[in-house]
């Protein structure tokens, strides 16, 4: 595969998965992305201008997107509006990106035979009870429950459909929550961080009991590079890093490893429908393609994470007032 669109590659993690493939194959990559408040140029800087080419364009757009998918051999979908808080306020990107986005996709890759990979979330399976024993398989009914969780286990169901009736060479990957450098301000651990830097206590949703499963972008990055290359086509692979925390335990890490007193955080309204925990079981990816994450200690990529931000607040600064200001408005 010499030629890879990567659609959201302006974002968090698509961007994180450019740079991966750059330093980890001789592929080119062109980046379409629509450039919202949620993507950044700056992600992108520094790589070679013969390999890396952004496009700016819509992935709901057929017009943009059936010549650039006829240009490539394969299409990594990352992009997508990925913030539950924004799906709750206002659902219609979140359908329209996400649904008819992918749908978009599907079709051009339909029409031009080419390989796919989808990425998704482990959000389109809903949520486990934090005593439960089990962790989400590839076999786990779909019961999503945010608007963003439920357009994008629409878009799963999209791609699985097409690749049925219309055997599409596509593969899809539901992943854990993502930490890392280049996320935005408004997710969890980068609020908190950039909130001690500014003197602001931490917000942590209801009891902060909620469970999370993290894993590093660059983790997923190489999980979803190795299914690209691998993975059997038509199958479905969990993406995860063994790596569950507590809301409240992430919140007093930062603050310890910040200098600060453990308990010094606030908590404030919990998010609507807040999913209790998730967990990923992802023995198939290592069993079958010899995929393993090599950043499992959390405490240190945390404070690799957090010293990121303390060294690119420039990038940062811009977002954080507005954020801050429309999560005050909900009393979060
Ligand atoms: P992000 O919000 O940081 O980036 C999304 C990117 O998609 C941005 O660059 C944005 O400009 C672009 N985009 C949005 N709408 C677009 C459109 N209509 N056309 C073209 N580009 C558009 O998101 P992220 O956290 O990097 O997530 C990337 C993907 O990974 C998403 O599909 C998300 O569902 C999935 N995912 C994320 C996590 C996580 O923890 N962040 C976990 C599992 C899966
Ligand atoms: O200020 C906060 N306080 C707080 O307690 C924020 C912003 C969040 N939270 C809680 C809500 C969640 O339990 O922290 C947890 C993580 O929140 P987010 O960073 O918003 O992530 P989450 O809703 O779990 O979804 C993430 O992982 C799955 C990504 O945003 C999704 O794109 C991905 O699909």
């Amino acid at each position: 595969m010499q030629r890879l669109l990567v659609t959201g590659g302006a974002g968090f993690i698509g961007s994180n998965f450019v740079h991966h493939v750059v330093a980890h194959t001789d592929a080119s990559v062109t980046v379409l992305d629509k450039l919202t408040y949620a993507a950044s140029r700056e992600a992108l800087a520094g790589l070679p201008a013969d390999r890396v080419e952004l496009v700016v364009g819509d992935v709901a757009d057929e017009a943009a997107v059936d010549p650039l998918v006829a240009g490539h051999d394969a299409v990594v979908h990352f992009a997508a509006e990925s913030h539950n808080d924004n799906s709750l306020a206002d659902p219609s990107p979140f359908i329209r990106t996400n649904l008819v986005g992918t749908f978009t996709i599907l079709e051009a890759v339909r029409r031009h035979d080419r390989r796919l990979h989808h990425v998704s979330t482990d959000e389109v399976y809903g949520d486990l009870a934090l005593d439960d024993p089990k962790r989400f398989t590839e076999d786990t009914p779909y019961n999503p429950s945010s608007p963003y969780s439920a357009s994008k286990a629409g878009s799963d169901h999209l791609v699985r459909a097409w690749i049925r009736s219309f055997g599409l060479r596509a593969t899809v990957s539901n992943c854990s929550n993502n930490y890392g450098p280049w996320q935005h301000v408004e997710k969890f651990i980068p609020r908190q961080i950039t909130n001690v830097i500014d003197g602001i206590r931490p917000k942590l949703y209801g009891s902060g009991e909620n469970v999370r499963d993290w894993i590093h972008a660059e983790d997923h990055s190489s999980a979803v590079l190795t299914i690209l290359e691998r993975g059997t086509l038509g199958e479905t692979y969990l993406i995860g890093a063994d790596g569950e925390q507590s809301n409240l335990e992430v919140v007093r890490l930062i603050l310890t490893l910040m200098g600060r007193g453990a308990d010094e955080f606030d908590h404030v309204n919990d998010r609507a429908g807040h999913d209790l925990r998730y967990a990923i079981e992802s023995g198939k990816l290592r069993s079958e393609l010899g995929w393993r994450p090599r950043f499992s200690d959390f405490e240190a990529g945390l404070a690799d994470t957090i010293r990121w931000y303390e060294e690119h607040e420039d990038w940062w600064r811009p977002a954080k007032a507005a954020t801050e200001a429309s999560y005050a408005a909900k009393g979060q």
